[in-house]
């Protein structure tokens, strides 16, 4: 296993490399280029230029999250060729500097959604939060909160450009069913399948979340049955998960741990995060310690030591605490916290016989 530590980019993020530095054990850099709309070629002197200030410190870039997917790929219009030869060509640049992973998403519209982004947890810090009956039918309204709440950070997934096309997003989504999605995600990777192998670059989607339709849009990603389906539909190891605890966690249903023992094998990335779920169905993200939520962190880690897990893992969203001032789930101190306890974790289970 390999710990690393999702960044944003210089000037686009209130963490620093040099911080991250001096965090024991990350190796590498999760990062993106961060101002590229979906479809656009990522060029090799901009890679470099990420590449040459990782350098400084050390770290490697072997993880990319996300390369974002043109939502004419998940629509299934006759455009989306030319944008999936887009991104093939991004795939071999990013194989120029070594790349091994890209993580991407294939929901809908939106990205991850939450309806507070510092709700008190009850100690002086706050957390992502999701409250259910606040996501009823107005997508608008969530897309103005988390624009306004997010001041002048950019979000993945909420760009201010996308969102100004809201309606004409929902309304070209209109024909996508469930199982038109499923298609649509079937025809992207079955045509980079071959760039992959050849720039031996794993694609490790990362599951929805939350893990259930919001606002009448279809979602694939949800539960341990959709992941058999995925990892079969495009039975290729390079065809590989992104698994994250804390989105899959959301539903009380899940087991986690399970999935990872059932997986492991096209596991290529692990977010780790724990979620406190509430008897309502709202869930707020939690500390990544075991007891603190309701994900199984122990269970979780001890699945992947069993497995002789050799991917990447970092540590998911984390809380904002100390007065500290970042982007909504991505503050330096609440994940180095998470980090200490996860290789806490881990190094007891190379040590000892548990
Ligand atoms: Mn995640």
């Amino acid at each position: 296993m390999q710990m690393t530590f999702r960044w944003y980019g210089e000037g686009n993020d209130s963490v620093t490399l040099d911080q991250i530095r001096q965090i024991p054990g990350v190796e590498g850099i999760v990062w993106a280029l961060h101002d590229k709309q979906p479809g656009e070629v990522w060029e090799k002197d901009e890679i470099a230029r990420v590449k040459k200030q990782l350098d400084q410190y050390g770290f490697n870039m072997d993880v990319v999250e996300s390369v974002n997917v043109h939502d004419d790929i998940k629509i299934g219009l006759p455009t989306r060729d030319k944008h999936i030869e887009n991104y093939c060509k991004t795939l071999k640049n990013l194989k120029e500097f070594g790349v091994k992973v890209v993580c991407y998403n294939f929901m809908p519209v939106f990205d991850w959604t939450r309806t507070d982004l510092f709700h008190p947890v009850g100690d002086g810090s706050t957390a992502l939060f999701y409250e259910k009956n606040k996501i009823i039918d107005d997508p608008q309204k969530m897309a103005e909160y988390i624009l306004e709440k997010c001041g002048d950070y950019t979000m993945p997934g909420w760009e201010p450009e996308r969102m100004s096309k809201l309606q004409e997003l929902f309304d070209a989504y209109k024909p996508v069913t469930k199982e038109k999605l499923w298609d649509n995600l079937k025809y992207f990777l079955e045509a980079i399948m071959p760039t992959c192998h050849e720039c031996d670059i794993k694609m490790a989607i990362h599951p929805d979340d939350p893990p259930w339709d919001i606002f009448g849009l279809p979602r694939l990603l949800v539960n341990e049955e959709a992941i058999d389906r995925f990892v079969k539909m495009v039975d290729d190891p390079y065809n590989a998960l992104t698994l994250c605890s804390g989105s899959l966690g959301a539903d009380p249903n899940n087991n986690v741990a399970d999935i990872v023992r059932k997986h492991c094998s096209r596991i290529a990335f692990a977010h780790v995060r724990n979620v406190k779920h509430f008897d309502n169905g709202d869930f707020s993200e939690a500390s990544h310690r075991d007891c603190d939520g309701d994900t199984g962190i122990l269970d979780i880690m001890k699945a992947y030591h069993d497995c002789g897990f050799d991917g990447y893992m970092r540590p998911d969203h984390g809380r904002h605490i100390w007065g500290e001032k970042c982007r909504p789930g991505y503050g330096l101190y609440d994940r180095a916290l998470g980090i200490m306890y996860l290789l806490g974790i881990w190094d007891s289970l190379e040590k000892f016989d548990i």
